[in-house]
């Protein structure tokens, strides 16, 4: 590949639209030719994170239990350290590497950049969808936030459960300001072209 392998990770609320932004900008950078891979929720929690139930369904109790990945606090541990794993191997094989979880906390992210940044400095670019938790909730587009406060999610990033914020992240996408996806995946296409 005539490329260099980056990994863009998004982190933001359930609803900021990361994985809306992440998708658009996959679709511009296939326009100019790059090779991509985009990780998110629908391609990663069906599989190699699946949920206890998904898992009991296919296999047994006892495999759900063991492996299955929820959203507790070490559950979504694991889920991120799993996919940084992934995201390194894609990186390293010279796809420019989306991903799209909520990934709240900074102890996790930050295992994830030591990682990819370890064999390749600056490989590692946090893009911060930032956007108002009223505005998530509003669209709610899965209705997950209504439930969540109807008490029938818990663990629910925003209401049950904390989001840590990055501190210094490469990208702050400003989620309230009234740009489309497609702006924001602008924005990001600019800086990584960029670099
Ligand atoms: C947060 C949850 C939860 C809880 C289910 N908390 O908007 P979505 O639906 O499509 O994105 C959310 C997704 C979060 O999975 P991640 O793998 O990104 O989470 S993490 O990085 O924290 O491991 C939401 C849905 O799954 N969802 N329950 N309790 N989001």
């Amino acid at each position: 590949l005539d490329q260099k392998g980056v990994v863009v990770w998004f982190t933001g609320l359930s609803g900021c639209g990361k994985s809306t932004i992440a998708n658009e900008l996959d679709r511009q950078l296939s326009e100019l030719g790059r090779a991509t891979m985009l990780l998110d929720g629908d391609n990663i929690r069906h599989g190699l994170c699946a949920p206890p139930e998904r898992l009991a369904e296919e296999h047994s109790a006892e495999f759900a239990d063991r492996f299955g990945l929820g959203f507790g606090e070490t559950d979504r541990e694991e889920n991120i350290r799993r996919i940084g794993s992934l995201a390194a191997l894609m990186a390293s094989a010279g796809l420019i590497t989306l991903t799209a979880f909520v990934s709240p906390y900074l102890r996790d992210r930050d295992r994830v950049r030591r990682i990819i940044e370890a064999g390749r400095e600056g490989d590692f670019i946090e893009v911060f969808v930032d956007t108002p938790l009223e505005i998530c909730e509003a669209r709610d587009p899965k209705g997950l936030y209504k439930k969540a406060r109807a008490g029938e999610i818990k663990n629910f990033t925003g209401i049950s459960d904390p989001y840590e914020a990055p501190k210094s992240p490469e990208i702050h996408l400003d989620g309230g300001n009234g740009q489309t996806p497609a702006q924001q995946a602008a924005e990001v296409l600019e800086i990584l072209k960029n670099r």
